[in-house]
């Protein structure tokens, strides 16, 4: 069939559109051939990787890729439009500007959803939603945690399986970790308790400002039953209406609804040497029995218990998995202790709010520190990351595309005492062994990017992975 001929069927034939052939792709395509629903895909790309794997799980479905007029006469004609999460709606012209309505069509009078609504809609069993800048995976695995040893629980969203890959009639509760491009496509969520953990920026190459990042984010509590609010950042509290039910967290010490951190867990006006983790005005567990570490993690844990408490889940097996979960790969993991120097990949932190978290952690926990960053920076300002080095860390390596644009904002705070000294390296190899020659004992190495990893690697995984394979080949 010619190039023509083809534009002319789409055009003639509204139907459902799955635009994407990724991970969201294949799992939208499976849930609409499980309900009978007919559809067709497009990708933008010329050759989506994934391609033949589609072809071969879905042999009857229409393809149409890469060529700008195909994708086009397909979203104007098409009655609904499901937009995976790596696709700009900006882009493929289905917003006029950020600061509108998401759900603002231009060429078509399609809705445009995503794969998360799509999920909404047909779940039967409560979800647990968790945004935010950082610590969504930390947060979504912890409650996922707490939950399986009462019920039986789903755990997914961006992070492992997709979420419509999930829905089972079996299932008793749906935890996910939801990105704000997910979010930019899901009108009603419904949770039965939602949360913004925090928000720094991110992804400032696909929003316009802060804010528009920020009301992506917060479309997760659209419909939400109760919400959860980081009492030390203002960015985390949703507009709605006061009969949702509130909880909260922070790292101080609470009130009402909340958990947080007290040296005085047992209210007697006498402020001990331990901090506890304490809820409203009880104490739960000394801090220094959680299994993760710093202060970004206290308040992780402290996310958890909120979110699992406001549905239910008993306090004593929360507490018990805070004790044994000893975080994600790549998120502040020590890979190895060399000669007394303590070698941690934190390659997941992939912006700055990320690194800085990581960085006062791990300042607080040794003598001096080696920090390695770099990667390609996502539009970011690097200066709220310079601004935290001096004091903390002696020596920064600076790696990838846009490590001129770190070394620049540390330059512009050279009036700063005890500013690091900043070195270039062109491969994490030799990252690594110039930490070597800078690191003396007692100190720790981390490498928290601050940044993605697309330029060197296939992702913050592989990032990780060849942090640790240069470091285990010093010893
Ligand atoms: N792409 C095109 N044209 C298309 C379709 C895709 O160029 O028509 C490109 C995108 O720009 C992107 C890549 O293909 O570079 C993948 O996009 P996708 O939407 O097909 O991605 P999926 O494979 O479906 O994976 C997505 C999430 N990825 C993104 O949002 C970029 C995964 O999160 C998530 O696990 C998965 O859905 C299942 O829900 C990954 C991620 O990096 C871990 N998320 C970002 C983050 O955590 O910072 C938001
Ligand atoms: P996300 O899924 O949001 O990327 P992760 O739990 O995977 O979050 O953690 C990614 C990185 O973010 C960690 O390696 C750490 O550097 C940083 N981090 C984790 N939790 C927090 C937090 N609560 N606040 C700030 N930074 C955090």
């Amino acid at each position: 069939m010619g190039e023509v001929a083809v534009v002319k069927m789409i055009a003639s034939d509204k139907r459902t559109v799955v635009v994407g052939l990724g991970l969201t792709g294949f799992a939208v395509a499976r849930y609409f051939t499980r309900i009978d629903e007919p559809f067709v895909v497009v990708d933008t790309r010329a050759e989506p990787p994934s391609l033949a794997a589609f072809k071969t799980e879905f042999p009857d479905v229409d393809i149409y890729v890469g060529a700008d007029e195909l994708v086009a006469a397909a979203l104007t004609s098409a009655s609904q439009i499901v937009v995976s999460p790596g696709v700009s709606l900006l882009e493929l012209g289905l917003v006029q500007n950020r600061e509108g309505s998401l759900l603002t069509d231009v060429e078509t009078d399609a809705e445009v959803v995503g794969d998360i609504e799509l999920f909404a809609r047909a779940a039967r069993a409560p979800i647990i939603a968790i945004t935010g800048s950082n610590g969504k995976s930390t947060v979504t695995t912890l409650v996922a945690a707490m939950a399986a040893s009462t019920m039986k629980v789903a755990v997914g969203g961006n992070l492992g399986t997709p979420a419509l890959d999930l829905l089972d009639d079996e299932i008793d509760l749906y935890v996910l970790e939801l990105s704000s491009f997910q979010l930019e496509t899901t009108a009603n969520l419904t949770a039965k308790v939602a949360t913004v953990l925090n928000v720094s920026p991110d992804h400032m190459d696909r929003y316009s400002s802060l804010i528009d990042y920020h009301r992506a984010k917060h479309r997760v509590f659209f419909g939400a039953e109760q919400v959860v609010i980081n009492r030390d950042d203002k960015l985390s509290e949703p507009l709605v209406s006061a009969d949702v039910k509130r909880w909260s967290f922070g790292l101080g010490k609470p009130d009402f609804g909340g958990f947080g951190v007290s040296y005085d867990p047992d209210n007697v006006g006498r402020k001990g040497e331990e901090a506890w983790l304490v809820f409203e005005f009880a104490p739960l567990m000394p801090v220094s029995e959680l299994g993760i570490k710093g202060s970004h993690n206290i308040a992780n844990a402290l996310a958890a218990l909120a979110l699992g408490h406001a549905v239910g889940l008993p306090m004593a097996a929360m507490l018990s998995v805070l004790r044994t979960f000893k975080g994600l790969p790549h998120r502040s993991q020590t890979v190895a202790e060399i000669n007394g120097v303590v070698w941690v990949d934190d390659s997941k932190a992939t912006n700055v709010g990320a690194a800085i978290a990581a960085i006062i952690s791990c300042a607080g926990d040794y003598s001096g520190l080696v920090l390695i960053a770099g990667g390609q920076s996502k539009g970011q300002d690097f200066t709220p990351l310079a601004k935290q080095l001096a004091g903390r860390v002696k020596h920064l390596i600076v790696i990838g595309e846009d490590a001129g644009l770190i070394e620049r904002a540390v330059a512009q705070q050279a009036s700063v005492e005890s500013q690091p000294e900043v070195i270039r390296a062109t491969s994490m190899d030799a990252a690594v062994s110039t930490a070597r020659t800078l690191a003396a004992s007692g100190d720790c190495v981390l490498l928290s990017p601050a940044c993605a990893s697309f330029d060197m690697f296939s992702g913050y995984e592989e990032r990780g992975e060849c942090f640790a394979r240069a470091v285990r080949a010093l010893s």
